[in-house]
């Protein structure tokens, strides 16, 4: 069974960012911080002095989370297939109860380990439980990178005292005190040196050799290609790979962040990273009471739903191949089943005019029956070919005047061919 399975099926995660930063959410001293909330300890002004922002830890107490019901929203209302958990941010604050270094969670009034709650939970509900590390930078940690304002510059920190006495503890609790660990998120790898980022690699299999490394444990040594913050491919990229996308702006909570993107927007992101061959990884950023933000909360029950009656065009599907011409500017865009032999047509703009119809072109692939793959209801899909302007077209009649689901109403197209082919201009 290939270790990247489970990934390749998930298509949809939820990445988690919640520290101590999300206590002060973007203001230190009544003063505005610029950038995520997760970064404000280096991004106001020329720092927070260390032992100002860890006096932070005196406050954390989000004595009313529930890492239970945050796992069964997630898997069971959002229709996520997978979690990555940040364990230490950039901040050097551990969310896990570390044996090896006391500025973690249990020396807080909260004082219980939410990242094995939320392992727990994972097996519980069926989620694969993951872990964001920040290998690099730490800003806690005299030879951790980033923090000059307190350590002085990071060329003369000693790194490699870091990696020994620091990051490869930590990792090691984490291999193998949290059970199975589907993937390790690392994250700014910077200046690290190839051999530095291959040690990282073998060091993660030495304990759990089927845990897969995102792209960013640096020079693409991870499993899978790991694309910069929110950004999608113009074209389908054929090697495993996901995005990290934000809901509203920022990662880490902040308290003045309110452009959230609309429930639409994040199913026709899904859908079409889905298309490319990628996976989702959608971020949430709850609140020092470990709450997500009701806007946060809404988008994603909202999607939930919709993948409830649609998740058969997302998990477990292929990249596509390109067509010859965008299709977003017409309806939306398709994913694809090659076990299935299905395609999946997304109609995020429906063709309201009579005769309720989309053509596309390019399709060379010859196709049998179409339906609306929530109620199962045909509609009518025929192929023509035009000789003298070597054109594939297929037209889709719907049998309604508005949108089944305004969100996005899917039509299967079953295929009548193994191979998906279509044409290049
Ligand atoms: C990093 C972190 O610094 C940030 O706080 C958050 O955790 C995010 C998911 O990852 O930020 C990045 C890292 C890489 C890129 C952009 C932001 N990039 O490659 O474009």
């Amino acid at each position: 069974m290939n270790k990247l399975s489970w990934f390749l099926q998930s298509k949809y995660g939820a990445i988690v960012h919640w520290g101590l930063y999300a206590i002060p959410a973007g203001f230190w001293q009544g003063e505005y911080a610029p950038h995520g909330g997760e970064w404000i300890m280096k991004n106001w002004r020329s720092g927070i002095p260390y032992a100002d922002y860890a006096a932070l830890a005196d406050q954390f107490n989000p004595e009313n989370f529930d890492a239970d019901a945050f796992v069964r929203f997630l898997k069971e209302d959002c229709g996520f297939r997978y979690l990555v958990f940040t364990t230490k941010h950039h901040d050097g604050f551990a969310m896990y109860d570390s044996a090896c270094n006391d500025y973690n969670i249990m020396h807080t009034p909260y004082g219980k380990d939410v990242t094995r709650a939320l392992s727990d939970a994972c097996e519980k509900y069926g989620l694969t439980f993951c872990l964001y590390y920040s290998q690099l930078q730490d800003w806690a940690d005299p030879n951790g990178f980033g923090n000059t304002w307190d350590f002085g510059p990071d060329q003369d920190k000693d790194f490699r005292k870091y990696l020994e006495e620091k990051c490869k503890p930590q990792l090691k609790e984490l291999l193998t005190e949290y059970g199975k660990i589907g993937l390790i998120w690392f994250d700014t790898p910077y200046e690290m040196d190839k051999a530095q980022c291959q040690e990282l690699v073998d060091f993660v299999h030495q304990f759990q050799p089927d845990c897969l490394i995102n792209g960013r444990v640096g020079y693409n040594l991870g499993d899978y290609r790991q694309m910069g913050d929110r950004g999608i491919p113009l074209c389908t990229y054929p090697k495993p790979w996901e995005v990290p996308m934000t809901l509203n702006d920022t990662w880490g909570y902040r308290s003045d962040d309110d452009r959230w993107k609309t429930p639409e927007h994040v199913i026709r992101l899904l859908a079409e990273v889905a298309g490319k061959g990628g996976n989702l990884l959608l971020n949430i950023g709850p609140d020092a009471q470990g709450a997500l933000p009701a806007e946060s909360e809404n988008i994603l029950r909202t999607v939930g739903d919709w993948m409830k009656k649609n998740g058969e065009s997302i998990y477990n599907t292929d990249p596509m191949p390109d067509f010859p011409y965008r299709l977003d500017t017409d309806f939306g865009c398709f994913t694809y089943s090659r076990d299935r032999k299905k395609l999946y047509m997304h109609i995020f703009r429906y063709p309201t005019v009579p005769p309720h119809q989309i053509c596309v072109v390019g399709l060379e692939t010859k196709v049998g029956k179409a339906y609306l793959l929530e109620t199962g209801e045909e509609v009518m899909c025929w192929q023509t070919y035009e000789t003298a302007r070597d054109e594939h077209r297929l037209r889709v009649r719907l049998p309604y005047a508005k949108a089944p689901n305004a969100l996005d109403t899917v039509v299967v197209i079953e295929l009548e061919e193994d191979e998906l082919r279509t044409q290049t201009l």
